[in-house]
């Protein structure tokens, strides 16, 4: 079978985070904490320090490997939110939560500045949805051993979904993670670091995130692992009868299934405990499929 094929001859074990070497033998589950007034699907919930730290411990309760802390929302449309003010929403949670020996924190942020502050505090992963647009990132990264995931993202939040377009989406989207995975290489960065993401609904129309989905051998076939995000997203509504997002979970536990039967290593949700079962499953699956 290709794809299971594919994942064992060229998928890494581990990834590396600063003093964690987190096992990829089975999908790892990113739990999502937007601290922000605007996300498209919690928005306003965990604004204020003691309720996202709350919400970050139920999820690792649930069982995700890493918590994910944002301040700035990518919805389509969003402006960009400055750093000082990502970091005033972000410091007393991460500083916080580095000190609970048990938490794997990534931060979700484009902004070098912002990723130094997490940087130093003891945050083990900077998710980048830009992919490395402000220069200073990569060398940030490399100097402090952390993780680092690469997305795929056409222009910008505020303009992305305007009538994006490409000839092969599934080729072009590889070979800009591709580029972008050298250019953090090459300035320190170790391979085992970095994380590659196709960014579904980052510039993207339902046709583009369906064929990047049935596409993903493409982009494990990189080398690297690969990070699917896919929770609560508009296109899984447009495709269950134009669902809103507290009522996209089942078509969003189906989509991360499919991810891992298809190589994907690392699953990003705002919905930990159902995705952690789900996933349980597909595992076995994809592991008895690489084993027959
Ligand atoms: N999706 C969102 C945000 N960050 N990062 C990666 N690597 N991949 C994704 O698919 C991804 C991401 C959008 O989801 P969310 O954080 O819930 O919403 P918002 O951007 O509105 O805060």
């Amino acid at each position: 079978m290709s794809a299971g094929g594919t994942r064992i001859a060229t998928a890494p074990s581990v990834w590396r985070c600063r003093d964690r070497a987190l096992s990829l033998d089975a999908p790892l589950v990113v739990g999502v904490v937007n601290v922000t007034p605007d996300s498209f699907s919690d928005g306003g919930r965990h604004l204020d320090a003691e309720t996202a730290l709350a919400h970050a411990r139920r999820l690792l309760d649930e069982g995700a490997d890493l918590v994910e802390l944002g301040a700035e929302s990518t919805r389509p449309g969003a402006e960009p939110v400055p750093a000082d003010e990502q970091w005033r929403r972000l410091a007393p949670v991460v500083t916080t939560l580095a000190r609970e020996p048990l938490a794997v924190i990534s931060i979700d942020t484009a902004s070098a500045a912002v990723a130094e502050r997490a940087l130093a505090e003891g945050a083990h992963v900077i998710n980048d949805v830009s992919a490395l647009g402000d220069p200073a990132m990569a060398g940030l990264v490399a100097q402090s051993g952390a993780g680092l995931v690469l997305m795929h993202m056409r222009g910008t939040p505020a303009t992305m979904q305007q009538d994006p377009r490409y000839d092969d989406v599934v080729a072009e989207v590889a070979a800009f993670l591709a580029a972008r995975r050298d250019t953090a290489v090459a300035a320190g960065v170790a391979r085992e670091a970095i994380a590659l993401d196709p960014g579904i609904g980052f510039g993207k129309t339902v046709a583009h995130n369906l064929a990047l989905l049935a596409g993903l051998d493409a982009f494990v076939a990189l080398g690297q692992p690969v990070l699917i995000g896919v929770s609560r997203k508009r296109f899984l509504g447009t495709l269950t009868g134009d669902l809103p997002p507290e009522e996209r979970l089942e078509a969003g536990l189906a989509a991360a299934a499919i991810s891992v039967m298809q190589g994907a290593a690392i699953v990003r949700t705002h919905d930990v405990r159902a995705t952690v079962r789900a996933l349980a499953v597909a595992t076995a699956i994809r592991d008895a499929r690489i084993r027959s």
